[in-house]
């Protein structure tokens, strides 16, 4: 079975944009996942943890034949094969890769929370996925990601598109 997934990948480490685009190559290159649509980058202010380095984030959408558990394995194998390290909850990382969406499924297991967590709250992940999905409804929330994008307040970290390319 086919189902459309959503992540959002983003850097702070190195060569940021290259980071992103090395990591949507090796998704790519999986034989049962396929790329459809990605983002513009952002250039984004850090949530969390204030004293690193400003993010690049964008979004994805994939096709992928996997289940849940094994497409969030390859999103941990991709972040660990480019040398990301866990050190700081929230902190510097070479790449981050979550997913967003996973079709309309809800899971909340100890090791996969979908709809990610944060994904309403966040702009610097609302922004790009707003504009590769913008009517794509949020299955808790029951709100499109454009919905969310416009409900967000607009004070708090700054996100403003990228002028390099990917
Ligand atoms: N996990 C559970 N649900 C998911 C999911 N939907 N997608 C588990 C991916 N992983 C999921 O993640 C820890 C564990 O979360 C994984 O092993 C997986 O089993 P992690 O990436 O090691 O931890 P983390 O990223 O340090 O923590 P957390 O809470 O996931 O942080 P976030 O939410 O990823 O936020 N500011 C800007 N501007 N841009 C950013 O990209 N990112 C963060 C990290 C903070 N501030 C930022 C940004
Ligand atoms: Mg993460």
């Amino acid at each position: 079975m086919t189902t459309i997934v959503h992540i959002g990948f983003g850097s702070n480490i190195g060569d940021r944009v290259s980071n992103c685009r090395t990591a949507l190559k090796y998704l790519d290159d999986s034989e049962k996942t396929k790329i459809l649509k990605v983002s513009s980058l952002y250039l984004t202010e850090p949530v969390g943890f204030k004293e690193q380095d400003w993010f690049i984030n964008g979004a994805a959408e994939i096709s992928t034949n996997m289940g849940p558990r094994e497409f969030l394995d390859l999103l941990l194998g991709t972040e660990k094969k480019m040398g990301r390290e866990r050190v700081i909850r929230w902190g510097p990382r070479i790449i981050d890769l979550d997913i967003l969406f996973f079709g309309d499924k809800v899971i909340a297991s100890q090791s996969l929370v979908v709809p990610h967590t944060h994904l309403h709250e966040r702009r610097f992940v609302l922004e790009p996925l707003a504009e590769i999905a913008p009517g794509k409804v949020h299955p808790v929330l029951g709100k499109t990601v454009r919905e969310l994008l416009e409900s967000l307040p607009e004070e708090g970290e700054e996100v403003t598109r990228y002028n390099g390319d990917i």
